[in-house]
């Protein structure tokens, strides 16, 4: 669990995802995944149980980062050109998941859906009572998100990982950002530039038909 070094500010990870945020609407991939690392560090303050969960983001996380120290980097500065790129050259794996390696936005694309995920929970976290329980409001919000894209062995052994959550004062102080009041007060400070993340990538797949990548 949490402590010393390891403890983990989520209001410093919600702000990296603020800066993915440029005026033209863009968002910049070297924050986005800087944020992604954040969350994985906060998740492993959760405990080992979720390690199933932290593995795969590490491994998308790894996907993304061997493209930015590649000779094309230039072209994964931003969503927008990471998309255009990748598609103009042939890149996106649209069919079924071949010997090929996943593309950047197949790899994308699954953090995406987390991200959804991620603004449901934490929209239900900050509208919920005292007595809410944290692993219904998880669990809801994985229903509503990400458990529509995953086969029913990951859905069972996520929702039984939930019942692990401690109830929602403890996960509010465990975000570190003081009492579970502070912590609301910063959620709804930090969530909208979440939902425009969100939006804004969602917007750009479906105009290029990427949002079924196999
Ligand atoms: C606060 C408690 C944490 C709850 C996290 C809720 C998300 C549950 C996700 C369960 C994922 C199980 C592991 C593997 C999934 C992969 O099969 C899929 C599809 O990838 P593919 O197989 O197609 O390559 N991966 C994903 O859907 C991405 C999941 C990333 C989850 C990151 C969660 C970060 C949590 C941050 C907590 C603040």
């Amino acid at each position: 669990m949490a402590n010393g070094d390891d403890r983990c500010c989520l209001k410093e990870v919600l702000h990296i995802f603020q800066s993915c945020l440029t005026d033209q609407k863009e968002i910049l991939m070297d924050p986005y995944i800087a944020g992604w690392k954040g969350l994985v560090r906060f998740l492993n303050t959760l405990g080992a149980i979720f390690s199933f969960i932290s593995k795969d983001a590490v491994a998308k996380i790894q996907i993304m980062e061997s493209f930015h120290s590649s000779d094309q980097k230039a072209q994964y500065v931003t969503l927008q050109s990471m998309v255009k790129y990748e598609l103009a050259s042939n890149l996106v794996d649209l069919k079924k998941p071949g010997d090929q390696s996943p593309s950047g936005c197949r790899t994308i694309l699954r953090l995406h859906r987390a991200l959804h995920w991620l603004q449901l929970f934490l929209e239900g976290l900050r509208t919920s009572t005292e007595d809410s329980s944290t692993s219904a409001l998880c669990a809801e919000a994985y229903n509503a998100s990400l458990a529509n894209h995953h086969p029913w062995i990951i859905r069972k052994t996520a929702l039984l990982s939930f019942y692990v959550l401690p109830n929602r004062n403890s996960f509010l102080e465990l975000m570190n950002v003081g009492t579970p009041a502070d912590a609301v007060e910063m959620l709804e400070e930090a969530l909208p530039s979440i939902s425009k993340i969100y939006d804004i990538t969602q917007a750009l797949y479906a105009q290029h038909n990427l949002l079924d990548i196999p």
